[in-house]
């Protein structure tokens, strides 16, 4: 909630202080009056259906003479994930960091062969909690640094730093929102990494390692962060990111399923791919995510649940999605965390609203999950 204040905060700040509100700024959690001040500036986008499957899903070199890595420049916008932020400096996706949902469903399948289902879920969940679903753009990042736009956007304009919705506590390599930076590399906890893969798996990290930082990361927000957030969709994000650095992050000519220290700083502190990477040779799946995601919990089971603003004060929620219930994690998710970031969408933010979540469903049909009925 806290979140929802700064975000109004400062885009009546914008909205006041004559800034343009940006093409991605999300709409989540905007008033009616504020969305009725700014709709009417948005260049409205196509909302085209999402990519279908790759047709030739081997491995193949994706670090080519097309897609060499740049740095980012002083208006290209980084963030928490370090796929998309690798995806950026080579260009797979836009160099500025401002992409379509289209766009970055192809550049994770071409770059990383993410599997076109799970490519499409997650996609979409950032798009409807953090993109803004009238211009059809998404920010990979969002927060103004050093490094960011100039001038200076609102602090906090959606993309995916924004917190508690799809960014969250307990990463692999980010501070918890609590301290202040959320998204930035962190060496100290890079080299807590580091020791753990030294003493997990001789050097290199790979899913037992996972498991035990996994662990690790979430006792430490337990111990020093009084408002750590462990609940669904967090819940299931940090333990899939976990396993994401040993499906994507090795050359997917070594199916040995260890990751090299090296060629995974280049990803989390460069975004960048080792010289002549090839990307995975098989189709990451859900179901793929999902056995490592087992793998990872049955080593150190965790339910969901956070704080209760005190530290050591870790307590289930019994309202949150565990790590079985998909479609539960599905409904909770537009039921609850959409609808309540767009509780005045009507008209054209309402119809973008229905036909991204029908793009974010879309996967889900024929499970036996049945979909959420259209918003009115
Ligand atoms: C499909 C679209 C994707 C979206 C929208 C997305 C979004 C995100 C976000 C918002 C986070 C931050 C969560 C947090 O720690 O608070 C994150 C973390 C992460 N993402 Fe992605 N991601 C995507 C695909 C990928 C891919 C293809 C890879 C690997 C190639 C990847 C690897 C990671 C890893 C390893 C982290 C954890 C970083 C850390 O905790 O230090 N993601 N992603
Ligand atoms: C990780 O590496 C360690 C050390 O080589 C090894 O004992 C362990 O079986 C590996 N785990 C996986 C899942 O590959
Ligand atoms: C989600 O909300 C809709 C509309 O209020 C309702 O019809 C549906 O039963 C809800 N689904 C679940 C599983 O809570
Ligand atoms: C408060 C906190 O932990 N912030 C850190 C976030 O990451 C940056 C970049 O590494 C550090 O400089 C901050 O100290």
């Amino acid at each position: 909630m806290r979140f929802s204040s700064h975000l109004l905060f400062f885009s009546l700040l914008a909205i006041q202080g004559g800034l343009a509100f940006p093409s991605y700024g999300t709409l989540a959690g905007l008033s009616r009056a504020e969305l009725d001040t700014v709709l009417p500036t948005l260049q409205r986008g196509v909302l085209e259906p999402p990519p279908g499957p790759l047709k030739d899903t081997r491995a193949k070199l994706v670090n080519d003479k097309s897609h060499p890595w740049k740095p980012a420049g002083k208006n290209d916008i980084r963030g928490p994930c370090p796929g998309l932020n690798t995806l950026a400096s080579h260009g797979w996706l836009p160099r500025d960091g401002v992409a379509t949902p289209a766009q970055i469903v192809n550049a994770v399948q071409e770059g990383f062969n993410m599997g076109n289902g799970l490519a499409i879920f997650v996609t979409y969940a950032a798009h409807l909690v953090d993109g803004n679903l009238v211009t059809n753009l998404l920010s990979i990042g969002g927060k103004t640094s050093k490094t960011g736009p100039n001038p200076p956007a609102p602090a906090t304009v959606g993309g995916l730093n924004t917190h508690a919705v799809f960014e969250g506590d307990a990463s692999t390599t980010r501070a918890d929102f609590f301290f202040g930076d959320n998204h930035s590399f962190y060496e100290t906890l890079f080299n807590q990494l580091t020791a753990f893969s030294n003493k997990f798996g001789a050097g290199f990290y790979n899913l037992s390692v996972a498991a035990e930082f996994r662990f690790q990361r979430i006792q430490d927000s337990i111990a020093t962060n009084p408002q750590f957030g462990f609940s669904s969709p967090r819940y299931f994000t940090a333990y899939a990111e976990s396993v994401f650095p040993v499906a994507f992050f090795i050359d997917g000519r070594d199916t040995s399923g260890q990751l090299d220290m090296k060629v995974a700083r280049g990803f989390f502190q460069n975004s960048r791919f080792p010289d002549g990477f090839f990307r995975s040779g098989i189709s990451t799946t859900s179901t793929v995510i999902g056995a490592g995601i087992d793998f990872i919990f049955s080593k150190h089971p965790i339910p969901p649940g956070g704080n209760n603003g005190a530290v050591n004060s870790y307590t289930p929620d019994p309202n949150s999605a565990d790590l079985s219930q998909l479609c539960k994690l599905y409904t909770d998710f537009v039921n609850n965390t959409i609808r309540g970031l767009y509780p005045n969408a009507k008209g054209v933010l309402l119809a973008a609203l229905n036909k991204n979540l029908d793009f974010f469903y879309s996967p889900l049909a024929g499970s036996d999950c049945p979909q959420v009925p259209a918003f009115v």
